[in-house]
C-alpha cells in the first residue's frame, strides 16, 4: 500500500520535474532537424532494418549522461575484417545544427543504397563491403538540447559541464583535445569565454570519449581508421591540419602528407564547390580534433565547415530545415570519396605515390589489408 501510494505520489511530482533539456524538440518549422531523442530512434530503426550491415552502440557518455550513439557500417558487421576504417562525427558545437544532418544522412546512404544495382548502388555497395565505416552523430548531446530549450535557440556552443570553482558551464570540445592543448593563443583560459579549452586537456567526457574510440581502433600498434571527416558549421570550407601553427610544413608534418592533405581537401572542394585550405588560415586554434587525430594517429582527418559561408552569427547556425536535404547530398560525393581513399590516402597524389607509399600489395581499391 504504502509502496503504491509511493510509486503515484512519484509519479505525480515526476511531470512538473521533468528535464526541461530532455523535452525539448526543435519547433514545427525547423520539424526535419533532428533533436538527440528523434536521432536516436532513427539509427535504431535504421539499424533493426539494415541488421547485417549497421549496428548502433555508444562510446560513452556525455556530462549529463546521455549516451554517445555512434554506428559501423559494414559487411560482416560487428567483424574486425582488416578493412580500411573512416570516422565521420558531427555537432561538437551544440548551435552547428547542420552538422548532426549529416552523419545521419551517411547513415541512410549507406543503408539505403546497398545492394542496389544502379551506378551509386553499385559503388556504395563496394565501399560499405571493402571499408568499416564509424560514424558518431552527436559528441555534443548535452549542449544541442539545452540549444533547443531557447525560444528561439541559445546559441551554445559548448558542452553543459560546469567549471569546478567557478559559476560558468561549458567547455569547447573542439579546444578540448590533447594535442597541443592551449599552446598557442587559439583558445581560451576564460570559463565564461565560448572557446574557453577546459581545466586540462580531455577534462570534458564527450572528448574522453572520442579519443578512446579513436585509440581502441589500434590493432597490432596499427591504426585502422585512416580518413576522417568533423563536420561543423558554418563557412563552406575544407580545412586541413594543423590548426596551432600558420606554418604549412612545421616538424610535426611531412611534406608527403601535407601534399595528401591538401590533394584531397581540393579534390573534395571540387566536388561540393568549398574552399579548401589549412586550418589555421581560417583562425588559430588549439586543443582541436584534427590537430590531435593527425600528430596522434597520422589519420588524414578534416574539418568541414557546412552551409552557409560566413559565420558567426544565428543565420549562420540556424538555416531554415528546407536546406537539409539539399545540403546533405552537396556533400555525398565528398563523403564517398574520402571513403574510397582510406586505403591509401596517397592515391590522392596518383597512382605512383600509392605504390610507393602504401606498398606494391596494396595497390588497388579492392584490396582490403589497409597499410
Ligand atoms: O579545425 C578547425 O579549424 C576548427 C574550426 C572550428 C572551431 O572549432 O573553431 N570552427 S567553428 O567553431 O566555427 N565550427
Ligand atoms: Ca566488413
Ligand atoms: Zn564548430
Amino acid at each position: 500500500m504504502r509502496s503504491a501510494l509511493t510509486a503515484v505520489l512519484a509519479l505525480i511530482l515526476a511531470v512538473p520535474f521533468a528535464t526541461p533539456a530532455n523535452a525539448a524538440d526543435y519547433p514545427a518549422k525547423d520539424a526535419r532537424y533532428h533533436a538527440y531523442p528523434e536521432m536516436v530512434s532513427h539509427i535504431k530503426q535504421v539499424a533493426a532494418k539494415h541488421p547485417d550491415i549497421v549496428r548502433v552502440f555508444s562510446i560513452g557518455q556525455s556530462h549529463q549522461g546521455r549516451k554517445l550513439w555512434a554506428a559501423e557500417i559494414s559487411d560482416n558487421v560487428g567483424v574486425d575484417e582488416g578493412e580500411p576504417e573512416v570516422l565521420f562525427d558531427g555537432l561538437h558545437h551544440a548551435r552547428e545544427h547542420l552538422s548532426a544532418e549529416l552523419p545521419i544522412y551517411i547513415l541512410d546512404l549507406l543503408a539505403n543504397q546497398y545492394g542496389r544495382q544502379t551506378d551509386l548502388g553499385q559503388r556504395i555497395t563496394k565501399l560499405v563491403n571493402k571499408r568499416r565505416t564509424w560514424v558518431v552523430f552527436m559528441v555534443n548531446p548535452d549542449g544541442l538540447q539545452y540549444d533547443l530549450t531557447g525560444k528561439p535557440y541559445r546559441a551554445w556552443r559548448k558542452n553543459r559541464q560546469p567549471t569546478p570553482g567557478t559559476s560558468q558551464i561549458g567547455t569547447d570540445l573542439n579546444r578540448n583535445y590533447g594535442y597541443r592543448w592551449g599552446c598557442c593563443g587559439g583558445s581560451s583560459g576564460r570559463p565564461s569565454a565560448s572557446d574557453y579549452r577546459g581545466p586540462r586537456a580531455w577534462s570534458a567526457p564527450e572528448v574522453r570519449a572520442m579519443r578512446d574510440f579513436v585509440n581502441s581502433r589500434v590493432v597490432d600498434g596499427v591504426q585502422r581508421v585512416r580518413t576522417h571527416i568533423t563536420f561543423h558549421t558554418a563557412g563552406e570550407l575544407v580545412l586541413w591540419p594543423y590548426a596551432y601553427t600558420a606554418k604549412g610544413l612545421p616538424p610535426d608534418m611531412t611534406a608527403l602528407d601535407r601534399d595528401a592533405f591538401k590533394a584531397m581537401g581540393r579534390a573534395m572542394a571540387r566536388t561540393n564547390g568549398y574552399r579548401a585550405k589549412q586550418s589555421n588560415s581560417l583562425y588559430p586554434s588549439d586543443g582541436d580534433m584534427i590537430d590531435w587525430m593527425y600528430a596522434r594517429h597520422r589519420i588524414f582527418s578534416f574539418t568541414f565547415e557546412l552551409y552557409p559561408t560566413g559565420g558567426g552569427t544565428r543565420k549562420h547556425w540556424y538555416p531554415p530545415d528546407e536546406v537539409i536535404a539539399r545540403e546533405n547530398r552537396r556533400n555525398r560525393d565528398a563523403v564517398l570519396y574520402l571513403m574510397g581513399k582510406a586505403w591509401c590516402p596517397y592515391h590522392a597524389l596518383g597512382q605512383q605515390q600509392a605504390r610507393n607509399n602504401c606498398g606494391p600489395l596494396f595497390d588497388d581499391f579492392e584490396t582490403g589489408r589497409g597499410w
